[in-house]
C-alpha cells in the first residue's frame, strides 16, 4: 500500500509533546520498549513519551494505541518519521502543523541532532521558533547532562589570566590589569612592547624589575583550577592548555602530563639569544642583587622560561594540537583570546564537538544562539560560572568537602 505523508494531522496534542526526562533517557540510550525491552526499533508516544517497539518486533506501540485511543501519534527513533494511528498516515516533522508546536520542534531537533549530527537537514529546517533564551537554556541543560553523566571523551581547557584573577593575580587587559599598570609606570603607548623579545634584549632590567615585584608563591589555586582537578579525579579525561605562567595548575595538584604551558613557566630559565638552559635559581639570585644573569656561552641576557612576544612557543604546544581530533568538549575560559597562535586553538575543535566560552566579556566568534551548534557562551566571573556548573551537576557539596572542609 502506498500512503502519502500529510502535514496537517489534527490529532497532534501540541501541549503534551515534550517530556524533558524522557528526552534525556533517549539521548543517553536508556530507553527501551515498556513491554519487551526492545532497544532498537522504537517508537515514542508523543502523548505520554513512553517508548514501544514497532510492527517488525512485537507491535507493542499498536497495543499501546489500542488501549489508549488518544495516544495515536508516535515518532520513530530510527529515522524520526512520524505515524498517526488515527489518520493511518505518516507525517514529517519538518512540515505543516507538525512544527507549529515549538515544544515538538524542540524535541525533534534535539533527538535529530543527537542522532544524525548537526548537519542533518531536518535539524536545520525544524527550528526557527525558539527564542535565544530558550536555546541557551536548552543547550546549557544538555551540556550539564553530558558532563554529569561522564559522556565527554576528552575535555580540553584553554585558559588565560582570567582564571587566576580571583586568586589576586591581575590579568593583562582588564582595567585594573597589568597593561594599564605598565602604561602608567613606564609611560608605554603599547604595553605589549614591554614583553617583546627585542625589549628584553635591549633593556633586560625592565622584566627583572617587573618579575621581582610579583611573588607567585603566595597565591592559591582558584575554584576553577580545582574544578579541573575535580573532573580529573572523577575519571574524566581532561587536558589544559594554559597561557598562564603562575603555576597554579600545579599547585592545585593537576598532574603535569595533563598541562601544556603554552607561554612557558617560571620554573626553568634560558638565554634569550642562544636558548641555553640556565639554572632558574641563578636568575632569582641575580634579581635580588640587581644584576642581569648573562649566558656563559654567548653573553646574552637570560630570563625565566616565559615566552615573550617574538619567541617561539614550546614544541609541546604544537604537539598537543592532535588532541583536538578526539576532543568533544573545548572550554575557553578567562582569556581575551588576543594572543596568537593560542587564539586559534578553539577553531581546531571539530564541528560537532561542544565549545564553551566562559569569560566576563564576550570573546571568540562562535555561533552561540544557534541550536544546531554545540556552542555556548557563559558570561560572568569564572569561579561563579564554575560554581553553578558544579551545583547543576549535583557535585557542589562533595567539591567543598574535598577542597575547602
Ligand atoms: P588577558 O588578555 O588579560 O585576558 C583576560 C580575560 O579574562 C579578559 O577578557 C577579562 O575580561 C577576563 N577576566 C578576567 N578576570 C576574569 C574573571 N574572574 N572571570 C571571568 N573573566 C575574567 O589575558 P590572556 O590570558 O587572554 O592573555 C594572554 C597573556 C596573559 C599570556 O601571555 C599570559 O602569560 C599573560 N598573563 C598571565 C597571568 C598569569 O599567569 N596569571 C597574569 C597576567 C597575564
Amino acid at each position: 500500500m502506498i500512503v502519502s505523508p500529510r502535514t496537517d494531522c489534527s490529532h497532534i496534542q501540541k501541549e503534551k509533546m515534550y517530556n524533558e526526562e524522557k528526552l534525556k533517557d533517549i539521548m543517553f540510550n536508556k530507553v527501551k520498549c515498556e513491554k519487551c525491552d526492545e532497544k532498537n526499533e522504537l517508537w515514542i508516544c508523543l502523548y505520554c513519551s513512553l517508548a514501544f517497539c514497532g510492527r517488525y518486533i512485537h507491535s507493542h506501540f499498536k497495543e499501546h494505541y489500542l488501549s489508549n485511543n488518544d495516544h495515536c501519534i508516535c515518532i520513530s527513533l530510527l529515522d524520526l518519521s512520524m505515524w498517526c494511528y488515527q489518520c493511518m498516515t505518516p507525517g514529517f516533522p519538518d512540515q505543516g502543523s507538525y512544527i507549529e508546536s515549538p515544544q515538538l520542534a524542540q524535541y525533534i531537533n534535539i533527538i535529530s541532532d543527537w542522532k544524525f549530527g548537526t548537519d542533518c537537514p531536518r535539524t536545520l529546517n525544524v527550528l526557527n521558533t525558539m527564542s535565544n533564551e530558550d536555546i541557551y537554556k536548552l543547550k546549557y541543560q544538555n551540556f550539564i547532562e553530558l558532563l554529569k553523566n561522564n559522556q565527554f571523551k576528552l575535555i580540553i581547557f584553554m585558559t588565560g589570566a582570567g582564571i587566576s584573577t580571583s586568586a589576586g593575580i591581575p590579568d593583562f587587559r582588564s582595567n585594573s590589569g597589568l597593561f594599564n599598570q605598565l602604561m602608567n609606570k613606564y609611560g608605554l603607548q603599547k604595553p605589549e612592547e614591554f614583553f617583546l623579545k627585542e625589549t628584553f634584549i635591549k633593556q633586560p632590567e625592565l622584566l627583572y624589575d617587573f618579575l621581582k615585584q610579583i611573588n607567585f608563591d603566595v597565591y592559591k589555586p582558584t575554584i576553577t583550577h580545582l574544578f579541573i582537578l575535580y573532573l580529573i579525579n572523577k575519571g574524566i579525561n581532561c587536558h589544559i592548555i594554559t597561557q598562564n605562567i603562575d603555576g597554579l595548575e600545579i599547585k592545585a595538584g593537576i598532574p603535569k602530563e595533563k598541562i601544556t604551558f603554552a607561554h612557558g613557566t617560571l620554573k626553568e630559565a634560558n638565554c634569550v639569544l642562544c636558548n641555553k638552559k640556565i639554572d632558574i635559581d641563578e636568575i632569582y639570585q641575580c634579581m635580588k642583587n640587581n644584576e642581569i644573569k648573562k649566558c656563559p656561552d654567548c653573553n646574552g641576557p637570560c630570563k625565566p622560561d616565559i615566552i615573550l612576544y617574538g619567541e617561539n612557543l614550546p614544541n609541546d604546544f604544537y604537539e598537543r594540537m592532535k588532541l583536538f581530533e578526539e576532543c568533544d568538549l573545548g572550554i575557553v575560559i578567562g582569556t581575551s583570546l588576543k594572543v596568537e597562535p593560542f587564539s586559534c586553538l578553539p577553531y581546531l575543535l571539530k564541528k560537532n564537538s561542544w565549545k564553551l566560552a566562559i569569560n566576563k566579556t564576550k570573546i571568540g566568534n562562535f555561533n552561540y544562539n544557534d541550536l544546531t551548534t554545540h556552542e555556548l557562551f557563559l558570561q560572568g566571573m569564572t569561579d561563579d560560572i564554575i560554581t553553578s556548573i558544579l551545583k547543576e551537576c549535583g557535585w557542589w557539596d562533595d567539591f567543598n568537602q574535598r577542597f575547602y572542609a
